[in-house]
């Protein structure tokens, strides 16, 4: 797809220390869903995801495994871009930040900041922690540790500084100026309260390893990783090649999508870059919140971190996403429980949408010789219906706008509701024995009102809204959002046979207290 407004989304790159989990593939789903979206609304979409390699985190994890850390993140790169293979994410590009093209950004970027007077040397003296990969000041510790409980050691080093405090002033003026900067509201009012705080001028560079991008002119210092990871965003559209047809077309980027413990890097310092050389900031960055298991924490020491392949073998793909994206208010924390899962697979998608399409495809199929069939003038319950299936889109629109995922399926899944009372209402199985002509126009009124349904929930269930598609044999080209109103069921065409899209989920242990 070459036309449209563009729209450039991108997921964190995430670190390479560790194999992945249901919370990267949390923050990669819903940045698929809005991809989707947006190229089913005729956008011109460029999705970014991939993996963030250097630093003092990964070269420890190498070292822990024996291996050169080159070799280690190929290894373990490897794992995340399978992650996206599984999780059936549709990303136009992979960035690794090992590979040439990054090295050649970051040093370009690094060299604006120098002639532009934003980076000088001095000395730092102060706690790092390697696990948030981030600074301390003596006073944010608590209890000997970072505020977010990790480890610290104290660091002194020759580094280089970025003039970090100089901008405070300027983001303050533009967060004011782009009220839909930081997402959602809460951990905006978060970030100015700590911008208005005060800012100290930030290290970024580090000499006492060498695992991460040399500084132009002075190789002993390696990039301070945060600056190298954020930078990702710009490589991928062709930094430093600012004329190209990538970078105007993509740059600045309409939305990071982030988890809230990364809100600062994204929401302070990355703008500060930015702008201190020239360029423009993203336009939004969104921070969604924190997935527990059952209860708990996911950690290392209580070994409850759920690889997203185990979930995808218990319960599909498609019931997956759905879940992840209609369970938790987007942006708020929330629990995975097996339990959950299966109230949401049985409860709204065998129940509700796949129960109404099976019906309704098995009764147009039996009494209707599987042809769609021909509507006689509508009645104000058919238009009621039907009106609030075209609500949909307009409506799907403003909550995906806002990163609202449950609201928009909350929406759809009210119009599932709705259907299933014109059912019981209208009773086609009794108009079959006594008025065809009736029977016909209801049919076709719910067929018209599941085919808006299906190709809105494309994007949350790539693999399940197709099949549900073909059974209304529609092809490609009748899928996309133009065709919601452009492209009105056809009476007479033949339908396949129909077949349930939407399994219920039978517990194995049903009756344990599983
Ligand atoms: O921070 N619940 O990478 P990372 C929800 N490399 N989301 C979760 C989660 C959970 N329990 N756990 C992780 C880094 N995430 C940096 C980013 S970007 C320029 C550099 C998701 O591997 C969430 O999106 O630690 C979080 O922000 C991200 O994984 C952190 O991934």
């Amino acid at each position: 797809m070459t036309g449209g407004t563009p729209f450039y989304i991108t997921t964190p790159i995430y670190y390479v220390n560790d194999a992945p989990h249901i919370g990267h593939a949390y923050t990669t789903v819903a940045c698929d869903v809005l991809a989707r979206f947006m190229r089913l609304d005729g956008r011109r979409v460029k999705f970014l995801t991939g993996t963030d390699e250097h630093g003092q985190k990964v070269a420890k994890s190498a070292r822990e495994a024996g291996i050169d850390p080159q070799e280690f993140c190929d290894r373990v790169s490897q794992n995340f871009r399978d992650m996206t293979r599984l999780m059936n994410i549709s990303n136009d590009d992979f960035i690794r930040t090992t590979e040439a093209r990054h090295l050649r950004s970051c040093q370009a970027l690094w060299q604006v900041l120098v002639e532009r007077g934003e980076i000088y040397l001095g000395t730092f003296a102060g706690w790092y922690s390697v696990r948030d990969e981030a600074f301390y000041e003596d006073g944010e510790l608590v209890n000997g540790k970072a505020p977010t409980g990790a480890e610290v050691e104290w660091v002194e080093e020759e580094n280089y500084f970025f003039r970090l405090s100089a901008w405070q002033d300027r983001l303050l003026a533009f967060y004011d100026a782009n009220p839909d900067f930081i997402a959602p509201r809460s951990r905006r009012n978060e970030v100015v309260s700590f911008v208005k705080g005060g800012l100290r001028d930030l290290s970024v560079s580090r000499t006492s390893f060498s695992w991460g991008i040399p500084v132009p002119d002075d190789p002993k210092h390696v990039m301070y990783v945060w600056l190298d990871a954020l930078n990702n965003y710009q490589t991928a559209v062709d930094y430093p090649d600012i004329k190209s047809e990538e970078y105007s077309t993509f740059w600045p980027a309409d939305l990071h999508m982030v988890g809230k413990d990364i809100i600062r890097f994204h929401t302070v310092y990355w703008p500060a870059f930015l702008m201190a050389a020239g360029l423009a900031p993203p336009k939004r960055v969104f921070a969604h919140g924190w997935w527990t298991v059952e209860g708990q924490k996911m950690s290392k020491s209580l070994g409850n971190f759920i690889p997203p392949a185990r979930l995808v073998e218990a319960y599909g793909v498609d019931a997956v996403r759905y879940f992840m994206l209609r369970e938790l208010p987007f942006g708020s924390d929330g629990d995975f429980s097996h339990r959950a899962v299966l109230g949401r697979i049985n409860g709204d998608l065998a129940n509700g949408l796949g129960n109404l399409a099976q019906r309704v495809l098995s009764m147009i199929n039996r009494n209707c010789a599987g042809r769609v069939p021909q509507p006689a003038a509508l009645t104000a319950a058919d238009e009621a219906l039907l009106a609030t299936a075209r609500g949909l889109l307009p409506r799907l629109r403003a909550e995906f706008a806002e990163q609202a995922f449950h609201r928009g399926l909350e929406a759809v899944w009210q119009v599932v509701g709705e259907a299933d009372r014109y059912v019981d209402e209208q009773a086609p199985w009794v108009l079959a024995k006594s008025d065809r002509e009736r029977m016909a126009t209801v049919l076709y009124t719910l067929a018209e009102t599941i085919r808006h349904i299906a190709i809105l929930v494309q994007p949350v269930m790539p693999d399940a809204a197709g099949r549900l598609l073909d059974q209304l044999a529609l092809g490609p080209e009748a899928r996309d959002f133009a065709s919601l109103a452009a492209r009105p069921l056809v009476p007479g065409t033949l339908l396949p046979k129909p077949v349930g899209v939407f399994p219920r989920h039978i517990e194995e242990r049903e009756g344990k207290g599983g």
